[in-house]
């Protein structure tokens, strides 16, 4: 029988500038829901990819004074290097500027054409290059400065003439709010739902979906004077990466479409939650099943900006603080779905109280004991005594838990369950005192590592999705070698007796800080 699939996608990054933590923090939370999808057994797709056409990637180009298509060349590569580097594992990325891209494209152009959707006309209004966003006159105030912003993003507008083809976005009103109402979660969390549930009640105007006063586009089919409006180009790559139009049952388009999750910035949820559906449902294609919008991270309390100067760069993170805890610590810090600070201490008390002495000590104690006190084998358990069966029946009962929690995209939660198991890990290993048993009792002595070592690989099964190479170290100390990829479905067994270990090293340091800091 051929396994679930499931289809997850991370937005397509703006070529304009190098990479951020919004971008490693977007594809990290995706990066994280697919390990965990495969781990499940799932037939997991994950993409990611680049957005480069545009007025703002035009204007970027022209002020490096090179062309548009040799520009997003160069800055296209960091993105996949931050890919790389971060550990993701995404099966594909696409840029759009490939050709795979623009031809499905024009092939929804027609389609939204045939359907009856598309008008000629003329746009007149304001426009924020930055965002590349239409705004009402009302979306917009006049700052201390004399200049025009859009309120919800403070980007700056201009006000734009010119002629355009418009889609009938106003005739999609009722169905979208439908849709909101027939599936409640197609947008989490819920306050976000409510925001766009309000935004279409209060009416929706039609979207000019073409550009004629620069060309950095893709052209319209049959009028090639306009570019497609950059959102309908970018949004269209959820589909053109699966090689739609062909749609064939046993065609990628086929076998993932539609979407399970679409992974997104609070900012860009109203693209991905009204303009995408009723682009989709006017060409008479499936709707994804959830769009997820995570919160802003700001820097010790203060907004991101590059004006600042306080933009966070994960590369700096991860050398700072190593990969594994920098995804930890994003993960962990903040419940998903809401904005979140990032603080030195805060990132540091966290790598030292649940990586380095919760988890790592914990693991790091009992196989070293395994190693040296049980002929670097696993033990051979005696009786098992009800202290010791309390523990395996929670280590076992953790898995729905984390399960549960991460259907919900609640990262933090999941964490939460995984480490709730490792302090009552602590507290058994603290009580059944193994180094004090070795010279009272080494029969017992055996049985609590027996015990302690499934309950360290289940654990560490879990956490493997959050930090893969710190787990997957610490799994091959078990002979665990995750050929298939760590599957789930024998994470109630339990370790034979026997099998020989690795000699375990530490694979969570504390983070001291350097002399010149402290
Ligand atoms: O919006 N904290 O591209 P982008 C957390 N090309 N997330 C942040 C952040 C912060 N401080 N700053 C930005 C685009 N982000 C479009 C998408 S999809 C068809 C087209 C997030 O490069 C932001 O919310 O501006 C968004 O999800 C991503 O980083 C940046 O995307």
């Amino acid at each position: 029988m051929s396994r679930p699939t499931y289809y997850i996608t991370t937005p397509i990054y703006y070529v304009n500038d190098k990479p951020h933590i919004g971008h490693a923090y977007t594809s990290l939370a995706c990066d994280v829901m697919a390990r965990f999808k495969r781990m499940q057994g799932f037939d997991v797709h994950f993409l990611t990819g680049t957005d480069e056409h545009g007025q703002k990637i035009e204007q970027a180009a022209t002020k490096a004074g090179i062309a548009p298509q040799d520009f997003t060349d160069q800055v296209s590569v960091s993105f996949r290097d931050l890919a790389d580097d971060m550990g993701f594992s995404h099966n594909d990325f696409i840029r759009t500027t490939e050709a795979r891209h623009k031809s499905g494209v024009q092939e929804l152009w027609r389609r939204l054409e045939q359907a009856g959707t598309i008008y000629e006309g003329g746009y007149e209004g304001w426009y924020a290059v930055s965002d590349e966003a239409f705004y009402n006159e009302d979306e917009t105030e006049v700052r201390d400065d004399g200049k025009r912003y859009a309120v919800a993003s403070g980007k700056e507008v201009e006000w734009v003439v010119e002629p355009s083809y418009f889609f009938k976005l106003s005739a999609f009103q009722d169905k979208l709010i439908e849709l909101y109402e027939s599936q409640p979660d197609f947008i989490l969390p819920a306050s976000r739902r409510n925001e766009v549930m309000s935004f279409v009640k209060g009416g929706l105007r039609d979207l000019s979906i073409s550009r004629t006063t620069f060309s950095w586009g893709i052209p319209v089919p049959g009028d090639e004077k306009h570019v497609m409006y950059v959102w309908l180009d970018a949004l269209a790559n959820y589909i053109t990466a699966l090689g739609f139009p062909n749609e064939e049952k046993d065609s990628q388009y086929g076998r993932f479409w539609p979407a399970d999750l679409h992974m997104v910035g609070k900012d860009i949820l109203r693209f991905h939650a009204v303009y995408w559906p009723a682009f989709l449902m006017a060409a008479g294609l499936p709707l994804p099943k959830r769009v997820f919008a995570h919160g802003w991270w700001t820097n010790e309390g203060q907004k991101i900006s590059k004006s600042l100067g306080n933009v966070i760069d994960p590369y700096a993170l991860v050398e700072k603080y190593g990969l594994d805890q920098t995804r930890y610590f994003l993960m962990r810090e903040v419940p998903f779905g809401n904005d979140g600070d990032f603080s030195a201490s805060a990132m540091e008390t966290r790598m030292n109280a649940d990586l380095a002495n919760a988890y790592g000590n914990l693991a790091q104690r009992v196989l070293s004991m395994i190693f040296k006190n049980c002929d670097g084998a696993i033990p051979t358990p005696g009786t098992l005594t009800d202290a010791d069966e309390a523990i395996l029946a929670s280590s076992g009962a953790v898995l729905e838990k984390v399960a549960a929690q991460m259907e919900q995209q609640a990262f933090h939660r999941a964490l939460e369950a995984i480490w709730g198991l490792v302090s009552e890990a602590n507290v058994y290993v603290d009580e059944q005192a193994p180094w004090t048993l070795k010279k009272t009792d080494p029969a017992r002595m055996r049985t609590v590592l027996y015990v302690m070592a499934n309950v360290i690989r289940r654990i560490t099964l879990l956490a493997h999705p959050f930090m893969p190479t710190s787990t997957a170290k610490l799994l091959s100390f078990l002979s665990e070698t995750g050929e298939g990829g760590y599957a789930l479905a024998s994470f109630d067994a339990m370790l034979e007796p026997g099998i020989a270990i690795d000699k375990p090293s530490g694979v969570f340091p504390r983070y001291v800080a350097p002399e010149s800091e402290a």
